[in-house]
């Protein structure tokens, strides 16, 4: 791995950038993975490198759907896998949800990789192997276990592509994106997104799911009763606006 100086200004992006790249190394990302995270930084570059209040509203919620479910399951990408591995344990654990592997590219040596990648980071009984259930969808993504993704209440589908969280949505699923593209079909579609990087989303998750864990189900619902994912799209889409017009009229200044 390149180092990169902990004095950099933009350190944590390219320490993300990295990891992708480690990623796709040992055989866990995908080469088209490392597409979509430069995309995803060209978006995070719009929104300035930092959780919005909206993107950090959004994430109690998640959190308050994962502690809620009866069966909440957490999709792993090859991504996801590279780039928040010990965040997905810990979160799975606190929050009680499984992980399972579903990929677009799919494949069983990257399945397998994966698996052992987060039980490397304390993951046990990490589903996707199986893939004995299908979603009605005409690639890969269709192959999920019937114990996980099939049956599941509440899925969180970070750097998700589209049409598996419309599909999962038809299934009366509550479906949790995390994409920093606001526009995205994906974010579009869900019943909660978060627009933000997901290595923020996770730091930002794990410190609700902390402060959270002894909430009761009441209250749960109130956080839930009171969220309106249009108006988060809305604001990430107003924050993006503001942050270009202040900067347009710094340079225009000048
Ligand atoms: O591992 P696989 O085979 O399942 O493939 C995974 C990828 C991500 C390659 C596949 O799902 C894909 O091609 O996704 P897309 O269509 O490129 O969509 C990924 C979305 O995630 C885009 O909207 C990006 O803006 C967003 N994104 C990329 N990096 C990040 C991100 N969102 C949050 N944090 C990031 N670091």
């Amino acid at each position: 791995m390149t180092q990169i100086p902990q004095d950099h200004p933009r350190y944590k992006s390219l320490i993300t950038r990295e990891n992708t790249v480690e990623g796709v190394e040992k055989g866990i990302t995908s080469i088209q993975g490392l597409i979509a995270q430069g995309r995803g930084e060209a978006f995070d570059y719009l929104i300035g490198e930092c959780s919005t209040d909206s993107a950090k509203q959004a994430e109690r919620v998640a959190v308050s759907y994962l502690f809620i479910a009866e069966n909440p399951v957490i999709s792993v990408n090859g991504n996801t896998a590279a780039l928040v591995p010990d965040e997905l344990v810990v979160l799975s654990d606190i929050t009680g949800s499984s992980l399972e592997v579903n990929l677009f590219h799919r494949s069983k040596k990257r399945i397998d990789r994966i698996v052992e990648h987060l039980e490397s980071h304390g993951a046990r009984n990490v589903l996707g192997v199986k893939g004995d259930s299908t979603l009605d969808l005409s690639h890969d993504r269709r192959l999920v276990d019937h114990d996980g993704i099939y049956g599941a209440d509440v899925v969180l589908v970070p750097l998700e592509d589209g049409d598996r969280c419309e599909t999962l949505s038809k299934m009366n699923k509550v479906v949790i994106a995390i994409d920093l593209n606001p526009l995205s079909r994906t974010s579009r579609c869900a019943n909660v997104t978060i627009i933000d990087n997901i290595t923020r989303a996770f730091e930002n998750m794990l410190q609700h799911a902390d402060e959270m864990k002894s909430f009761t189900d009441d209250q749960f619902k109130d956080i839930i009763d009171n969220y309106d994912n249009n108006q988060v799209i809305s604001s990430a889409l107003h924050e993006i606006e503001n942050r270009l017009k202040t900067l347009s009229k710094e340079f225009g200044k000048t």
